[in-house]
């Protein structure tokens, strides 16, 4: 397209967005959330094309209404429309308005420590799904949405709650282009919006106590949607292990969503129509490049930032008019 025209889209993209968080109380549909912590129902729930499950090896441990499936998760702005849901408190708890700046269940389950190997302090209330599977392709992919309580006010600090999506022991939860974990302290907007923010491009805020909240979901931000790829793999069998955990205490709790039917062997579309794509490719992976520097010519297989640029512009007027606030984790 054009350069021009990807202005004008951008520009309708803010606007609508803005007139979303404005709105947003009145809107009768949001994010459901049905809680599930049956293993095989969860799989195959995000079970997609190409990838066979061994259901004998589905292994889920965490506390009872840790996860669930969700629903309508495009009416609140989390980027993905069904799937599933990882806590660390309670799935339920996901569900709007953002009326508290530290939604709390302190589950008293244990933690990873494959979860405690990516950061500098131990894990607590754990919640990990795990099973064996085969790759038709040899390629594996997955589309997530990391959110937090622990936004804005905890960035930066011990409690850093963590993910991971470990293949065959190894995470493959990352920011695009790194190696890098997602995690609070490596996608954020900054303490309280008052620091700079690491990978900021990919943080949507939603605090109530930082201008929020813009968005119907409890928690106060999360990620945009990433796409968790291995490629290449060899035949037979792999084993995925996702697991989600509170870090140092177990409060403000996290939660990772995981789309419908997209743990398969291609790239799934994350199903948000509203940017315009109509075809089935994979969306999420859109790198800070992009925003400044639209693309040269019309590519309808290409993901378009439009959306991305729309909520970071939420995200911006967010910070003109968030309080100063300090807080104590107990
Ligand atoms: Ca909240
Ligand atoms: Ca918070
Ligand atoms: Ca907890
Ligand atoms: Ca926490």
């Amino acid at each position: 397209m054009t350069t021009s025209k990807f202005f004008k889209k951008l520009s309708i993209a803010v606007a609508s967005t803005a007139f979303m968080s404005l709105s947003g109380a009145t809107i009768a549909q949001a994010i459901s959330i049905t809680p599930n912590n049956n293993g095989e129902a969860l799989v195959n729930e995000i079970l997609g094309s190409g990838i066979t499950i061994d259901l004998d090896s589905i292994n889920y441990r965490g506390a009872n209404g840790a996860s669930g499936i969700f629903t309508d998760g495009l009416s609140s702005g989390i980027g993905i429309d069904q799937g599933i849901i990882l806590t660390t408190g309670k799935a339920k708890d996901a569900e709007g308005p953002n009326d508290l700046d530290k939604t709390t269940t302190e589950n008293n389950y244990r933690g990873d420590p494959d979860l405690d190997g990516l950061i500098t302090e131990k894990t607590k209330d754990a919640t990990i799904l795990e099973f064996e599977f085969e790759t038709q392709g040899g390629n594996v992919f997955f589309n997530y949405v990391f959110a937090s309580e622990e936004y804005n006010e905890f960035v930066d600090s011990k409690f850093n709650d963590v993910f991971g999506f470990f293949l065959n022991g190894e995470n493959i939860a990352l920011i695009p282009g790194t190696t890098t974990p997602v995690a609070i302290n490596t996608v954020n907007g900054g303490k309280n919006l008052e620091t700079n923010g690491s990978n900021s491009e990919f943080f949507n805020n939603n605090d109530p106590s930082d201008g929020g909240p813009f968005f119907d979901i409890e928690y106060d931000g999360f990620t945009n949607v990433f796409t968790a790829q291995a490629l290449g793999l060899a035949s037979g069998s792999h084993t995925i292990k996702l697991a989600i955990a509170d870090t140092k205490d177990q409060g403000w709790d996290s939660a990772v969503f995981i789309q419908a039917k997209s743990f398969s062997d291609g790239g799934t579309s994350d199903g948000d129509t509203s940017d315009g794509d109509t075809q089935d490719v994979p969306e999420p992976i859109i790198d800070g490049g992009i925003l400044a520097e639209p693309p040269a010519q019309d590519t309808e297989d290409v993901p378009e930032p439009s959306i991305v640029i729309g909520l970071l512009g939420v995200g911006f007027a967010g910070s003109l008019l968030k309080k100063k606030s300090t807080k104590s984790h107990n």
